[in-house]
């Protein structure tokens, strides 16, 4: 498993212990939200520059429709942090597209300079962040810009081919890459990490560029996995997967509520609350953090399906918190079970049930319960540390009879063990 050998180590417990942050996917794409010219695009909504091949002069009209009124970063990030239970904040700063979501000098094409309402997104953004104490950290995409003349396009998304090789992408690189990090590190107080994203054919000599001024301006940004190169301070997952065991190492699975990052009209396939807190509880049992996306509209209103679902999350988070901010990946349990998954710190056992059960029965959990409750309200449960048919370990919780029916919801084991122990045999 080299990959997996090769996880590197933040060496941040802010990180480690944040397990939950929100990504926001904003730009001149929302304004079209999946449709141009009465074309709709079969790719990711913020790619439609790239996947409906639209000419650049066509494209930069878009900045004539910007105008943001819904946008409040004010209450974004205090809903962030006191309804959804989210420890940072990762926003688009600049996306393939190449347009600057802040006031940039090095490029006019940008929020402040080219749209009639003249606002620094992430300036509003990081003020906000900063006021209700949240991490914030920016997505910058350092080889794709379908902007600018010298930049990386990949038709990964559906776009033609595009010949990069006669391009001077070194030049993109000096002259817009190195100086708006430049900007982004200097201008808007501490950058918790820059989200970096698809190296595709970027040298270790420009990955480490970035690196290079990033450090230089900000010692302890993290740089995420996708820099490129191995360069990364923590290793960022297939978007939407999931590690089968935990990792060893910092990592972080970037997701989406849907199927889309950017604003779509047509994309209704939202996950349930339900799926989004199973997820979040495998990451964190695995070890990881979930970096769970919205994509706003053009006018900066999140879809009501995003504030649902993640309304949803915030109560389990509110009730639950305990059980996965601040915990560190739990030994993996030997069973496949649909109905729980675990979740642990000094002396517990969370068992995070997703079923309805009149009874839990953890076979070959071989730890001595000292005690068993409901972890929103403390309610006391009826348990037994038994010994299966078959002479295996078995912890029994009863589940009282007004929750028999009752889904997505948290029982708390006190161990007298430091950590759960899986083995058949009780030692
Ligand atoms: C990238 C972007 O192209 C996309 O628009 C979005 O911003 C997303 C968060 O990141 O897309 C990727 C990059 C890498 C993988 C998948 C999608 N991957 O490694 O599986």
């Amino acid at each position: 498993m080299a990959m997996i050998d090769r996880i590197p180590d933040t060496k941040q417990e802010w990180f480690k212990d944040a397990k939950y942050g929100l990504f926001i996917h904003w730009g001149l794409y929302s304004i079209l939200a999946g449709e141009y010219k009465g074309k709709q695009t079969k790719h990711i909504s913020e790619w439609i520059m790239n996947s409906l091949d639209i000419p650049v002069e066509e494209y930069e009209k878009l900045t004539d429709e910007f105008n943001p009124d819904q946008f409040d970063a004010d209450a974004l990030v205090k809903m962030a942090k006191e309804e959804w239970g989210m420890k940072y904040i990762v926003f688009t700063a600049k996306h393939h597209e190449g347009f600057a979501m802040y006031h940039s000098e090095n490029s006019k094409y940008n929020t402040v300079d080219a749209t009639a309402c003249h606002r620094d997104i992430v300036k509003e953004l990081a003020d906000a962040c900063k006021k209700y104490d949240m991490k914030f950290g920016l997505y910058y995409s350092q080889s794709q810009d379908w902007h600018d003349p010298n930049g990386f396009v990949s038709k990964a998304n559906g776009g033609k081919e595009t010949d990069n090789q006669s391009k001077d992408f070194q030049s993109y690189v000096d002259h817009k890459v190195i100086p708006q990090l430049r900007e982004l590190l200097t201008n808007y107080g501490e950058i918790c990490l820059i989200w970096f994203d698809t190296p595709m054919d970027m040298t270790k000599e420009q990955s480490q560029q970035c690196v290079d001024v990033v450090k230089e301006l900000q010692p302890n940004c993290l740089i995420s996995g996708r820099i490129g190169n191995q360069l990364g301070d923590y290793m960022t997952i297939g978007d939407n997967y999931m590690p089968r065991l935990p990792l060893e190492g910092d990592w972080e699975v970037p997701a989406t509520l849907n199927d889309t990052w950017g604003y779509s009209k047509f994309d209704q396939s939202w996950k349930t609350p339900e799926e989004i807190i199973k997820i979040l509880v495998k990451i964190a049992s695995r070890g990881g953090n979930y970096l769970l996306n919205i994509g706003p509209r053009a006018d900066g209103s999140v879809p009501q399906e995003s504030l649902d679902i993640l309304g949803e999350v915030g109560n389990y988070m509110r009730e639950n918190g305990e059980s996965i901010y601040g915990t560190r990946k739990a030994p993996s349990y030997p069973y496949e079970i649909d109905w729980a998954e675990f979740t642990c710190r000094d002396h517990k056992l969370y068992v995070h049930v997703f079923e309805p059960r009149k009874k839990l029965e953890i076979l070959n959990c071989s730890n001595e319960v000292k005690d068993a409750y409901l972890l929103s309200n403390g309610q006391k449960l009826k348990y037994v540390c038994d010994e299966s048919c078959e002479g295996d370990a078995v912890v029994i919780v009863d589940i009282p009879e007004e929750l028999h029916d009752a889904k997505t919801y948290c029982v708390c084991l006190e161990l007298k063990e430091e950590a759960p122990i899986f083995d058949p045999i009780r030692g």
